[in-house]
C-alpha cells in the first residue's frame, strides 16, 4: 500500500476505468459530471448571479455548454428533438452564424429557466449524446465532440472565476469551499534561467487535441533571453505598491495609466486592507495574503508596469512556450489540487497556479486557418486587441492545458487568475567578458585547478542541467550497476528499516536528484511524515519538490537550497524531532576521505544525537565490472565527463574544443577508486575568461574520484565522525551496501 498517497480534494473524481485511456464516451460522461459537481453546493440564488457584463451566471454556463453540444453536434442528427425552442436564443454566446441571441450583460436577469429546468436540459442533451457516443460516429462529428469537451473544460474554469467575482461583491464574503492549506515552503533562490538564441518551433503540431488558434506549428527566431524560475509573488507585489508603483505614471503604458486613474487601482483585484493587513477574496472567502504565493488578479497593464519597474519585461509567448515545452503540463497546482488559489511553491510553476500574461498580442500564427462552419467563430474572430496568457491556473482542470495552449483576454481585465513571470533580454551566445565575474567561486576553482601540475576540475561542475540529465541517463545504463542494485536493496531492507525508526520521522536527504530512491522509502516506510530535500540546484529541487508534493499530498515537504559540503541549517521546528539523514548512491565516494569524514561529522551535528543516517556505499569488486560502469559502450559517461568543459565554455567564456579531449576511466588500486580523466589528444592552449592554459598531448585533467569501500574501512571513516553502524545490508554481486549509522 502507498501510505502517503491519499486523495486530495477533487471536485470531480472521474468514473473512468483506472489505468486505461478513457473512451470518448467516458470522457464525455466524466467532464459533464465534473461540471455538475462544481455547482452542487451552490444555491439557486448563487447560480443566478451576474456581477458584471464580462462574467456569466453559473446557471448560464451550465446551459450554454449544453447548447454547444445540442447546436453543433445533435442538431445535425435527424432523430434529435431540441429541448426548448427558445434556448438557442438564450444560450448562444457569440455565434453570428447560429443567429440572434440574448444580450450578454443581461444574462443575470434570466431567473427563468430555473436551475431545475436547466438540469433537465442537461440530462436531455446528455442522454442523446451518450446514445450517439455509444454508436459509431464519423471523424468530423468526433472532432466536434472533442471541441465541445474542451469548451466545457474552459467553462468549468469560468464558473469558478465568475463565481469568485460575484461572491467578492457580497459583504458576507461567502465561502465556496473550505481553505486547503499547503505545506510547501519556498526556499529556492529566485533566479533567471538562460536561453540561447535560435530557431525554435512553437504551436500545436503533435497528437491529441489542440484549438485552431494554436496551429500551425511554425518556426520562430528567438534572441537570447532569460526567464525567471518563479512567478512574481505577493511579497514582490507589496514592494511594488510600497514603492508607489500605482502612483507613478512612468512605469505604465498610456492605456494602462488611464485605467489606473479611471478605476482608482491601488492593488490587485480582490485585495483590501484591514487594520494594516492585506486580505484578498478567494473561493475560501476573505483570506490573509500569503506573501510567498504568486500574485493573481492583475491586468496585463499592471503586469507590464511591474516588469518595467523591476527593469525587466514580460516574456513573449514564443519564449514562454520554448521554456515550457520540455515540462509535464499535467504537473502543477490545478483545480484538482484542491487549493483553488495560487500557492507558494518551490517549483517553477510554469503550469497551473496563475495564467501568465505574455508580451504577445493575440494574433493568428502564420498560415492560421479558422475551423470550417460556425465553430470557426470560436477563436479566430477575437484576434485583435487582446493579449496572450499561458500555462493554466489553479482553477483550470488538470490535463486541459499544454505548452502550446493560448488563452487571451483584454489587457485591462483582472478577474481571471492572471499573474506574471519576468523575462529579460540577454546579449550573446556565451557570456561576454564583461558579464563574467572574475571573483566567482566557479571561475576561481577552474583557474586554480588548471594551474596545478596535475590539472583538475571538481566533479561538482558536471551538474548543470545537461549534466544532471546525463547522470540520469547513466543511472539507466546496463553497465552502471549502482543505481539498480541500491534500489533493489532499499526495497528489500525497507520493512526492517521501519523497525529502527520512530513515528513521524523527518527524512533529510542530501542531494535529491530525481528522488527515485526517496520514493522507495516513502512508499514503504510509514514513519516518514516529513521530507527535507537539500540540493545545491534550486531549480531541480523546486521541480522535484513540486512533483513529490503532488504525488504525496499528505507529506510535509520543506526544501532547502544548500551545499551539503557546507553546514546546513534545517528548517525550523526540527530540533529534538526524530531525523533520518539519507545519502544514497555512493555519492560519498566522490569525496576525498578527509571530505567524507568532514561531511559525516557535519551530518552528525545537523541530525543531532538521536539522528540516524542511511547511507549507500559502493564496494570494491572485480575490475571489469568497475571499469565498464565508468566507460560505457554508448559513450554516455564520456559525454558526462566532457560536459564539465561545455559548462565552463558557457558560463565562464571558456574555449575548450570538446573533440580535442578523450574520456578515460582508470582504476587506482592503491586508493581504491575509479578516477575519471579528460585526456588532451593534442598539444593545445585553452583560454578560460582572461587566462590561458597549455596542455600537452596525453596530458590529463582529473575530473572525478569514485571511491569503492569495504564495510570495515567505511566503518573506520564513520567512527572518526562519531557514527556507529547500527545495521548494514549488502547485495550479492555486484556488491553494494546500505548502512544505517547511529
Ligand atoms: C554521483 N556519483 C555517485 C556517481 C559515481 O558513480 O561516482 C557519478 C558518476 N560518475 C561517472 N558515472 C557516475
Amino acid at each position: 500500500m502507498n501510505i502517503h498517497r491519499k486523495i486530495g480534494l477533487n471536485p470531480a473524481e472521474p468514473l473512468s476505468r483506472k489505468g486505461q485511456e478513457p473512451s470518448l464516451f467516458e470522457r464525455f460522461r466524466d467532464i459533464r459530471n465534473a461540471t455538475k459537481a462544481l455547482t452542487s453546493a451552490l444555491s439557486a440564488e448563487d447560480q443566478n448571479l451576474q456581477s458584471m457584463p464580462d462574467a456569466s451566471p453559473v446557471k448560464w454556463h451550465l446551459a450554454h455548454t449544453t447548447w454547444f453540444f445540442e447546436t453543433f453536434v445533435l442538431a445535425n442528427m435527424s432523430e434529435y428533438k431540441a429541448f426548448h425552442p427558445a434556448y438557442s436564443y438564450l444560450f448562444n454566446s457569440y455565434y453570428e452564424a447560429v443567429g440572434a441571441r440574448h444580450a450578454r450583460p443581461q444574462r443575470g436577469l434570466l431567473s427563468r429557466p430555473s436551475v431545475q429546468e436547466i438540469g433537465a436540459y442537461r440530462r436531455h442533451v446528455d442522454e442523446a449524446m451518450l446514445d450517439l457516443l455509444a454508436g459509431g460516429m464519423d471523424g468530423a462529428v468526433t472532432a466536434l465532440v472533442e471541441l465541445g469537451l474542451n469548451h466545457e473544460a474552459q467553462h468549468q474554469e469560468l464558473i469558478l472565476t465568475d463565481l469568485l467575482h460575484a461572491f467578492a461583491q457580497n459583504p458576507l464574503k461567502p465561502v465556496y469551499c473550505d481553505l486547503r492549506r499547503t505545506h510547501i515552503v519556498t526556499s529556492t533562490a529566485p533566479c533567471f534561467e538562460r536561453f540561447e538564441a535560435g530557431l525554435v518551433e512553437i504551436g500545436h503540431g503533435g497528437d491529441g487535441f489542440g484549438f485552431d488558434n494554436e496551429c500551425p506549428r511554425h518556426e520562430v527566431l528567438l534572441q537570447p533571453f532569460a526567464l525567471a524560475n518563479h512567478l512574481v509573488t505577493n511579497a514582490e507585489w507589496l514592494e511594488f505598491m510600497a514603492a508607489g508603483g500605482y502612483r507613478d505614471p512612468q512605469h505604465w503604458l498610456s492605456d494602462g495609466w488611464q485605467q489606473v486613474t479611471a478605476n482608482d487601482w491601488t492593488a490587485p483585484l480582490y485585495w483590501e486592507e484591514r487594520d494594516g493587513q492585506w486580505l484578498s477574496m478567494t473561493l475560501s472567502g476573505l483570506q490573509h495574503i500569503d506573501a510567498d504565493a504568486p500574485v493573481a488578479h492583475v491586468s496585463f497593464y499592471e503586469a507590464d508596469a511591474f516588469a518595467r519597474w523591476r527593469g525587466k519585461r514580460l516574456p513573449t509567448e514564443a519564449e514562454w512556450e520554448h521554456a515550457a515545452q520540455s515540462l509535464n503540463a499535467g504537473e502543477g497546482n490545478f483545480r484538482e489540487s484542491g487549493f483553488l488559489r495560487p500557492v507558494a511553491s518551490a517549483s517553477r510553476q510554469l503550469f497551473g497556479d496563475v495564467w501568465e500574461w505574455t508580451a504577445s498580442p493575440y494574433a493568428p500564427y502564420p498560415g492560421y486557418r479558422a475551423l470550417r462552419g460556425a465553430v470557426g467563430e470560436y477563436n479566430g474572430k477575437f484576434m485583435v486587441n487582446q493579449m496572450v496568457l499561458r500555462g493554466g491556473s489553479c482553477v483550470t482542470p488538470r490535463g486541459h492545458v499544454r505548452a502550446s495552449y493560448r488563452n487571451f483576454f483584454y489587457p485591462h481585465q483582472r478577474w481571471q487568475f492572471s499573474g506574471l513571470r519576468l523575462a529579460e533580454d540577454l546579449r550573446s551566445h556565451a557570456r561576454t567578458k564583461a558579464e563574467i565575474d572574475e571573483a566567482s567561486p566557479f571561475l576561481k576553482d577552474v583557474w586554480n585547478g588548471l594551474s596545478k601540475p596535475q590539472k583538475q576540475l571538481s566533479s561538482k561542475y558536471f551538474y548543470d542541467a545537461n549534466g544532471a540529465a546525463l547522470f540520469e541517463e547513466i543511472c539507466r545504463l546496463p553497465e552502471y550497476y549502482p543505481t539498480r542494485t541500491e534500489c533493489a536493496l532499499l526495497k528489500d531492507l525497507a520493512p526492517e528499516l521501519a523497525q529502527h525508526l520512530a513515528a513521524d520521522s523527518t527524512l533529510v536527504e542530501y542531494g535529491c536528484g530525481s528522488c527515485l530512491k526517496t520514493r522507495i522509502l516513502l512508499n514503504h516506510v510509514s514513519q516518514i511524515g516529513e521530507y527535507v530535500p537539500i540540493d545545491i540546484c534550486g531549480d531541480s529541487l523546486a521541480t522535484t519538490s513540486a512533483t513529490l508534493a503532488s504525488e504525496y499530498p499528505l507529506l510535509r515537504i520543506r526544501a532547502v537550497t544548500g551545499d551539503f559540503m557546507k553546514p546546513i541549517i534545517l528548517p525550523e521546528g526540527l530540533r529534538g524531532k526524530p531525523l533520518l539523514g539519507f545519502f544514497p548512491g555512493s555519492t560519498i565516494g566522490n569525496l576525498t576521505d578527509d571530505e567524507a569524514v568532514a561531511f559525516l561529522a557535519r551530518s552528525r551535528k545537523t541530525l543531532g544525537p538521536n539522528g540516524k543516517l542511511l547511507i549507500g556505499i559502493d564496494l570494491v569488486k572485480d575490475l571489469a565490472t568497475l571499469t565498464a560502469a565508468y566507460d560505457d559502450s554508448a559513450g554516455v559517461t564520456a559525454a558526462f565527463n566532457k560536459n564539465v568543459l561545455a559548462h565552463i565554455n558557457r558560463e565562464l567564456g571558456g574555449a575548450f574544443d570538446l573533440d580535442r579531449f578523450a574520456h578515460r576511466a582508470i582504476w587506482n588500486a592503491s586508493d581504491h577508486r575509479i578516477e575519471m580523466h579528460l585526456i588532451s589528444k593534442v598539444d593545445q592552449t585553452v583560454s578560460v575568461a582572461s587566462r590561458r592554459f597549455a596542455l600537452r598531448a596525453g596530458e590529463t585533467i582529473h575530473t572525478e574520484n569514485c571511491h569503492k569501500y569495504t564495510v570495515e574501512n567505511f566503518s573506520t571513516l564513520a567512527a572518526q565522525a562519531g557514527w556507529k553502524i547500527e545495521k548494514s545490508w549488502q547485495s550479492e554481486s555486484p556488491e553494494f551496501a546500505v548502512l544505517l549509522l547511529a
